[in-house]
């Protein structure tokens, strides 16, 4: 709370991964620190949500699992034209939490081969170091602590899993609701201007909130924006709240 943050540019100088640096890089470039998370269900929402909002965000998040009319060809290869054309990178909120043969496979192999797409995807790390090694080729987002109530990511767990996720050499950061080593990025969903909860478990925290009080790199923010009238309106808002928010963050 005292103790001031790195800015991008430091974080950017000692960045070892390579989705790291992207990250940083189009944080910097765009100004913004804001991934959309797209929980919509069909090809058509997640595209034309891509479309608004992408300008304006670092990544989009995904559960591609969610999509009732999944094709491959019909809703990966023009969401990755569609990040391609507006510079963000593609987080898929897979949250694996297998052993590491198991989610080798989820993988890369079904319909969805997350393997050939996303730049970076989430983990648990409850199935220990080895288990993140099969994310060769992506940067991994370790659960370490979760924004919804009762979650049982208490204080040791979240001590054990940061052991796994600052030593293993695919972990670019973590999801955490408290702050962690700088080393690691940290990304912080459950944030939203309007609401304090959904009443369904999760808790909001405004951008202020995370980014004075917990440090964090970078907000997830979903119904907040895919909900609202106007997402590419609802989208850079939380990116000016967002940046505006890290930028005073650096200055206690
Ligand atoms: P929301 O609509 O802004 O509440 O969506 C939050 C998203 O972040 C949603 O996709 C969750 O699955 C995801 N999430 C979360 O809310 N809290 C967590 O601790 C983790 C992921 Br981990």
């Amino acid at each position: 709370e005292e103790k001031t943050r790195s800015s991008y540019e430091q974080k950017l100088d000692h960045a070892q991964h390579s989705v790291s640096k992207k990250l940083l890089e189009i944080a910097l470039a765009k100004k913004s620190n804001l991934i959309a998370s797209a929980d919509v269900t069909t090809t058509q929402e997640l595209l034309a949500l891509a479309e608004k909002v992408g300008p304006h965000v670092i990544a989009l998040k995904t559960h591609i699992d969610i999509i009732s009319d999944f094709d491959y060809e019909k809703t990966i290869l023009p969401l990755k034209a569609l990040a391609e054309k507006h510079q963000f990178l593609l987080m898929e909120d897979r949250k694996f939490a297998d052993i590491g043969n198991t989610q080798e496979l989820q993988f890369t192999s079904g319909v969805f081969k997350i393997t050939d797409w996303a730049d970076f995807v989430t983990s648990q790390v409850i199935g220990g170091f080895e288990s993140l090694d099969c994310f060769k080729n992506v940067g991994v987002v370790a659960i370490v602590g979760m924004s919804s109530k009762g979650a049982l990511t208490t204080a040791s767990y979240r001590e054990e899993a940061l052991k796994v996720a600052s030593s293993h050499p695919n972990v670019i950061g973590a999801v955490s609701q408290n702050q962690i080593p700088e080393e690691l990025l940290l990304f912080t969903p459950g944030v939203n201007l309007a609401d304090s909860g959904d009443g369904k478990g999760q808790q909001y925290n405004t951008p202020d909130h995370v980014f004075k009080m917990l440090h964090t790199d970078f907000i997830i923010v979903g119904r907040g924006i895919y909900k609202s009238e106007d997402p590419e309106t609802a989208a850079v808002t939380y990116k000016n709240e967002g940046w505006n928010a890290y930028v005073n963050s650096l200055q206690k």
